[in-house]
């Protein structure tokens, strides 16, 4: 513990990054497509038809960016593997060459001292799985649960922490429901179906990873949002139950309590999607875990909505502060959802596997870019994050999302959350004045925070 800081001395302070937002590489070394090739490669879906086939051409420069990470001082780094790169048919043996590259990268990564937290599923899936029906359909999560085992096999000796899939909401939600994200379906029982097969997937693969790596540390990556009602009358206090029901319940619940939420049985119940609920499916989920990943971005005020046919509400624009993505500011969500965490779920520990937010940022005359509104949105969340754990939060970590800018999926290059700038034209990465102040935090293990 620190004079002022309330942060251990052995907090984990990183940065988190996903394969398909930063590798590019698209068809080297016979990396398969991935339902981010095939959406974003489809007109109208993305920013201006941005797609991931370069990126940040990480999959060639990841020296330079690791090397970044340890200047940082990094304590761990979050990434994500490419199912699409170790098992192009997504099924079968892996490919050697991409086991080979993640090898390589984790080897260096331990070199340097960084803890390695590595994410199997960042809504990279193979095509041709999404051919077959995708994670609508059982066979996905099975498909998942052999290339956790594969790939546990032949990285576990490198890896630090296991995280088998990254918010499971997104996945389902924004690319079976929404239709925002790939594949862009727009199908609300698919998705409530895709979003048990997620969960499933994610049991299965904590089980395969536990027996091909035995010790290892397995959590988990779920986006929780803060919710509040609009008023204090009882519809807009139904519509946020259900918002939080859709949210953050559905996929906290099995994991913790090894159940569905009731309320949530019933609301979807007229869907028949929880047919596909087996026997034996809610234990698999509810696998014990060793901590417990938290991604936040977001507060709803929700008001009742009764056109609204899937929660019956909808959120209210915010009225503070905004991130360019239009997201509010509001630090002490951040503390909100990690008490509620602590109180409704678990004292597993705690990472916060990503926290960070979009700015417009903007490059001087001699190229270097001053995100004053980047460090306040950090140094904010971070003390909120200090206060949860003065308030008892078994929090461990915090990873910055994100260490590079990068594809931000349907909005393109368009949203920036990198600490670390990236010229897109050049590939020319310039720390932002957020990475030098987050070096300092790290240096002082919290205390350069603007604690006065
Ligand atoms: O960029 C994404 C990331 O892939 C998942 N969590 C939210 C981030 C910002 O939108």
């Amino acid at each position: 513990m620190n004079a002022i800081s309330p942060f251990p001395d052995d907090f984990l302070w990183g940065a988190s990054t996903a394969a398909y937002q930063i590798e590019g590489a698209a068809e080297a070394d016979g990396r398969g497509p991935s339902i981010w090739d095939t959406f974003s490669a489809t007109p109208g879906r993305t920013f201006e038809g941005h797609t991931g086939a370069v990126a940040c051409d990480h999959y060639h420069r990841w020296r330079e960016d690791f090397q970044i990470a340890a200047d940082l001082g990094l304590k761990a780094y979050r990434m994500s593997v490419s199912w699409a790169r170790l098992q192009p048919r997504g099924r079968g043996d892996l490919n050697p060459a991409a086991v080979a590259f993640y090898r390589e990268q984790l080897a260096d990564l331990r070199a340097k001292g960084i803890r390695s937290a590595v994410t199997l599923y960042h809504w990279d899936l193979p095509q041709v799985l999404e051919d077959e029906g995708g994670w609508p359909e059982r066979a996905t999560a099975e498909a998942f649960a052999d290339y956790a085992a594969r790939t546990a096999a032949a990285l576990g000796d490198l890896v630090d922490e296991w995280i088998p899939i990254n918010e499971a909401w997104c996945a389902a939600f924004l690319g079976y429901h929404v239709g925002v994200h790939a594949p862009g379906r727009q199908d609300r029982t698919a998705a409530l179906r895709a979003a048990h097969h997620l969960n499933v997937g994610h049991g299965l693969a904590v089980a395969a990873i536990r027996n091909a790596v035995p010790g290892a540390k397995v959590g988990s990556a779920v986006i929780m949002t803060d919710v509040e009602p609009a008023s204090d009358s009882a519809t807009d206090r139904e519509a946020a139950r259900l918002a939080d029901g859709g949210g953050n319940r559905l996929f906290l619940d099995p994991l913790f309590k090894g159940s569905y939420p009731e309320d949530m049985l019933r609301h979807f119940a007229p869907t028949g999607a929880f047919d596909a609920v087996r026997p034996g499916d809610m234990e698999t989920i509810a696998a014990p875990l060793d901590f417990v990943g938290v991604n936040h971005y977001h507060r709803f005020v929700i008001e009742a909505d009764p056109s609204d046919e899937h929660l019956k509400g909808r959120a209210l624009p915010p009225s503070g502060p905004v991130t360019s993505f239009d997201w509010e500011i509001r630090p002490d969500s951040l503390r909100r959802v990690l008490e509620r965490l602590s109180a409704d779920y678990t004292d597993l520990p705690v990472y916060i596997t990503e926290s960070g937010a979009s700015f417009d940022d903007a490059v001087g005359a001699d190229g270097t870019v001053d995100d004053a509104d980047r460090v306040d949105y950090l140094d904010g969340y971070m003390k909120a994050a200090g206060r949860a754990i003065e308030k008892g939060v078994n929090l461990r970590g915090y990873f910055v999302w994100s260490l590079l800018d990068n594809f931000e999926w349907a909005e393109g290059y368009a949203k920036r959350f990198g600490l670390v700038r990236v010229d897109y034209e050049t590939q020319r990465r310039t720390l932002k004045r957020s990475a030098e102040w987050y070096r300092d935090v790290i240096a002082t293990g919290g205390e350069s925070l603007s604690w006065n």
